[in-house]
């Protein structure tokens, strides 16, 4: 037996794990780390199953080619030269615009996609990329680039210090945490209020966070602008509003909340409105005070309005960038993205619909239109890497059948599943524990700064590439060097890039040194961990691979200083910048429009992980089940049985009800990442539940970023009659994963 230390790479909670390996290399425990001073010994279900999961027999353990519809395994060579004859026959008869990339959810987890992420895009040379950004936090980084010039200027809410934490549209106890890396955080809520603090939870379901909190109020989904609009009227009009940073804007945002008093807004978002005089006049006196949103709000459809919002209120009480308030994290790394290029969008178009440019990258939700409508610049080819589209996207049975129209597709993903069956060629990277470890992006948004590497446990098998080599020759093959192209010469050239910088930047540690002897001393086993340990050299602690080795349970670097003045890169802060203002109009318009007699939002489950969890045994099944949450009014109301048709402008499903009462009337809740069926993931398929996203609409996107909506979906519920009796009935509960 030995013992290795690791970094759970699952979710955004960036907890220490502590295994036990047999000598075969067979996970035999996984605890938490009680020696990581960030996460104390914390774990989770999905966390303690990161041996099941690693050891997964679904995994593929070599590529997959499909020709005439029959999966064959190949060699990495056969593969490579699969893959640059299908892209470079599809550049070469229609060029590069017909090419497109979907970047997933892990894409951001691990150090390869992280790193060449860039680079696979750029190659490509296409407008088509695409990723789960725009599915997920677009609407806060478009905020963050409007208000602060920054859209990678994310803050935290500073939780083991603030006095009052309000929380919308995020289930942290559930989901860990998300834009906030912070181990153990319902344990973190449970302190906030043990310390004397208030916690106060909105949200359409009575989640397991509102169940932590001081308060929980039920609000209409899709409406949370409503409510900030009647706090922020509040804070002005009862002059509670104290900024002590310097903004621009500060009477047009007066002037724009002008027509939102409390009682105006309380009919469009179900909160009274002396409910909502409350909560600013709470926010406003408490000694230190956080509002934090994420998914809930973001997907939706004035989601960019939301998160602004949000900061709003924190500049407004005077909490931004202040200890107890929203925050800024420093990580260890240097961070190569802050141009000080003040953030624009919208600097190319989508070809059918127009939808912008954000952040390098276009909205998901235009994916499947540009694959099915012909035309000059029409997607033939696509490359995605770590993403599940079919069950993460908007309408993502069009999707399905959209991606079967491609002329050629690569997944680099360890599973055969719903998006990967579509492709020619799958290339699995290794199994988790052959890959290190170190989250360049999650440890932006940690609560205290923090680092914490983790070597990888087991070796490669020879002849078996990294996922950063897998990602290296795609990158070679994408801009036309061909699959023997020699993949370390691209990391070799982005070393090259950075140190050369590094040593012409005033001020840069490396200054006046010579790149090729920096070079020279770089650490690292492979490309990935040298890139690595050239970022935590020219990073503000001055610390190195070796440290971090040294280290395995990881360093704390003390908790959040101020930092808004190092990562403003415009004179002030804007309170009221353009598109968002204009957003504005168009809520007031609908503020009296009727709404929908039933909407559809989503939710998280502890032990699921958006889709690709499933295939474990101890993770599915039980009460990880694929359910519709429907409060009791509405299920006597619409008679509704063991299982309901629920239908939208997108789709139709048939799924089996759960009544509780912790759902508001008028809203059903369905999780996402179910719907498992043509798969390889043999665990996943005998729970499969249905897809959330056949109900979504591509159609609808957030009015300023594109991004898509999830939540407040109009839905019909109606009961499942079995019209020819019995036996329809029981295709009908199979169909819907009832078993
Ligand atoms: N266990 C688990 N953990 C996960 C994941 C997972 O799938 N499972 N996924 C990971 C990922 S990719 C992410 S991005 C994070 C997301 O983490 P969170 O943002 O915490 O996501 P959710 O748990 O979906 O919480 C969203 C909440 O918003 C509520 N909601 C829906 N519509 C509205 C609305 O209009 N207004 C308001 N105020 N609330 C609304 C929902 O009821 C739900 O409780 O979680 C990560 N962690
Ligand atoms: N209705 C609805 N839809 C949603 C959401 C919602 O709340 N409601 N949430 C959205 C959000 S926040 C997100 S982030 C997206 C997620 O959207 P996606 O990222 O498209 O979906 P995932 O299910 O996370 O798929 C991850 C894929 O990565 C693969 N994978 C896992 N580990 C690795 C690895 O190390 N390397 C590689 N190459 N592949 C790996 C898995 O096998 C899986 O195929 O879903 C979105 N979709
Ligand atoms: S909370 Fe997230 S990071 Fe922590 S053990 Fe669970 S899945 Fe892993
Ligand atoms: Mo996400």
């Amino acid at each position: 037996m030995r013992t290795a230390y690791r970094t759970c790479p699952i979710c955004d909670a960036v907890c220490g794990l502590r295994l036990t390996l047999d000598e075969d290399g067979r996970v035999a425990s996984v605890r938490g780390d009680r020696e990581d001073p960030f996460g104390r010994g914390y774990i989770c279900p999905k966390g303690a199953s990161l041996g099941r999961l690693d050891e997964d027999p679904d995994r593929l353990r070599n590529p997959l080619v499909r020709k005439d519809g029959e999966w064959r395994e190949v060699g990495w060579k056969e593969a490579f030269a699969a893959v640059d004859e299908g892209l470079t026959r599809v550049v070469d008869a229609h060029g590069r615009r017909a090419t497109a990339v979907y970047f997933g959810n892990p894409t951001f987890h691990t150090m390869a996609g992280i790193l060449f992420r860039g680079p696979l895009a750029q190659a490509l040379g296409t407008p088509n990329v695409f990723s789960a950004s725009s599915i997920d936090q677009l609407p806060k980084q478009v905020a963050c680039g409007l208000m602060l010039g920054d859209a990678m200027a994310i803050a935290v809410p500073d939780l083991d210090r603030t006095d009052y934490l309000l929380i919308l549209g995020a289930n942290p106890a559930e989901s860990h945490g998300s834009l906030c890396a912070a181990p153990d955080f319902p344990g973190r809520l449970r302190a906030l209020r043990e310390r004397g603090g208030r916690l106060v939870v909105i949200d359409p379901r009575r989640t397991r966070t509102a169940d932590l909190a001081d308060e929980h109020l039920f609000i209409r989904p899709g409406s949370d602008a409503y409510l900030l609009l009647g706090i922020v009227h509040t804070l002005f009009a009862e002059d509670l509003a104290t900024v002590d940073i310097e903004v621009e804007g500060l009477d047009e945002l007066r002037r724009l909340v002008a027509d939102f008093p409390p009682h105006a807004v309380a009919p469009a978002c179900g909160i009274p409105g002396d409910v909502i005089v409350r909560l600013a006049r709470e926010l406003a006196a408490a000694p230190s005070a956080a509002v934090y949103t994420r998914v809930g709000t973001c997907t939706t459809e004035f989601g960019t309005v939301v998160q602004w919002l949000v900061d709003a209120i924190n500049i407004l009480t005077g909490n931004f960038d202040r200890p107890g308030g929203v925050m800024f994290t420093k990580p260890a790394t240097a961070e190569p993205w802050r141009t000080g290029e003040p953030f624009t969008m919208g600097r190319w178009r989508s070809r059918v619909r127009g939808l912008p440019e954000a952040l390098g990258e276009l909205p998901l939700a235009a994916l499947a239109e540009e694959i099915e409508t012909p035309g000059e610049g029409q997607i033939r080819a696509l490359v995605t890497v770590a993403g599940n589209p079919v069950l993460s996207a908007p309408n993502g049975a069009r999707l399905d059948r959209a991606l079967q129209g491609l002329e050629f597709m690569v997944c680099v993903d360890p599973y055969l599943n719903e998006t990967t069956r579509h492709a020619d060629v799958i290339l699995p990277p290794p199994r988790i524990l052959q890959m290190p470890h170190y989250d360049f992006l999650l440890l932006t948004v940690t609560v205290r700064n923090y680092a914490r590497f983790s070597p990888a446990i087991l070796p490669l098998e020879p002849g078996r590439p990294s996922e950063g080599e897998i990602m290296a020759r795609l990158v070679q093959i994408a801009a036309g060097r061909g699959p023997d192209a020699d993949p370390e010469a691209l990391s070799e050239a982005m070393l090259d890039g950075m140190l050369t910088a590094a040593v012409t930047t005033p001020g840069s540690p490396f200054e006046g040194r010579d790149a090729k002897e920096l070079r020279a001393e770089l650490d690292g086993d492979c490309p990935e961990e040298r890139i690595l340990d050239a970022m935590l050299r020219l990073g503000p602690y001055g610390l190195s691979l070796a440290e971090l080795r040294a280290r395995p349970h990881g360093i704390d670097l003390g908790a959040l200083r101020p930092r808004l003045a190092e990562l403003l890169c415009i004179d002030r802060v804007r309170l009221a910048p353009r598109p968002l203002a204009d957003d504005v109009v168009r809520l007031r318009e609908r503020l009296d429009a009727p709404v929908a007699d039933m909407v559809l939002i989503g939710r998280r489950q502890l032990r699921s992980n958006n889709s690709w969890l499933h295939n474990v045994p101890t993770l599915v099944g039980g009460s990880n089940r694929c359910t519709l949450q429907v409060n009791p009014v509405d299920v006597a109301r619409l008679g509704l049985g063991d299982l309901a048709r629920v239908r939208s402008a997108a789709g139709e499903v048939v799924v089996e009800v759960e009544p509780t009462d912790s759902i508001m009337p008028g809203v059903v809740s369905l999780p996402h990442g179910w719907g498992h069926e043509g798969t390889g993931q043999r665990v996943a398929v005998e729970h499969p539940g249905v897809n959330a996203n056949a109900l979504t609409d591509d159609a609808v996107v957030e009015t300023v970023s594109g991004n898509a909506v999830f939540n407040g979906v109009p839905v019909v519920v109606e009961p499942v009659t079995a019209p020819g009796g019995v036996h329809d009935r029981e295709g009908e509960r199979e169909r819907a994963g009832v078993r």
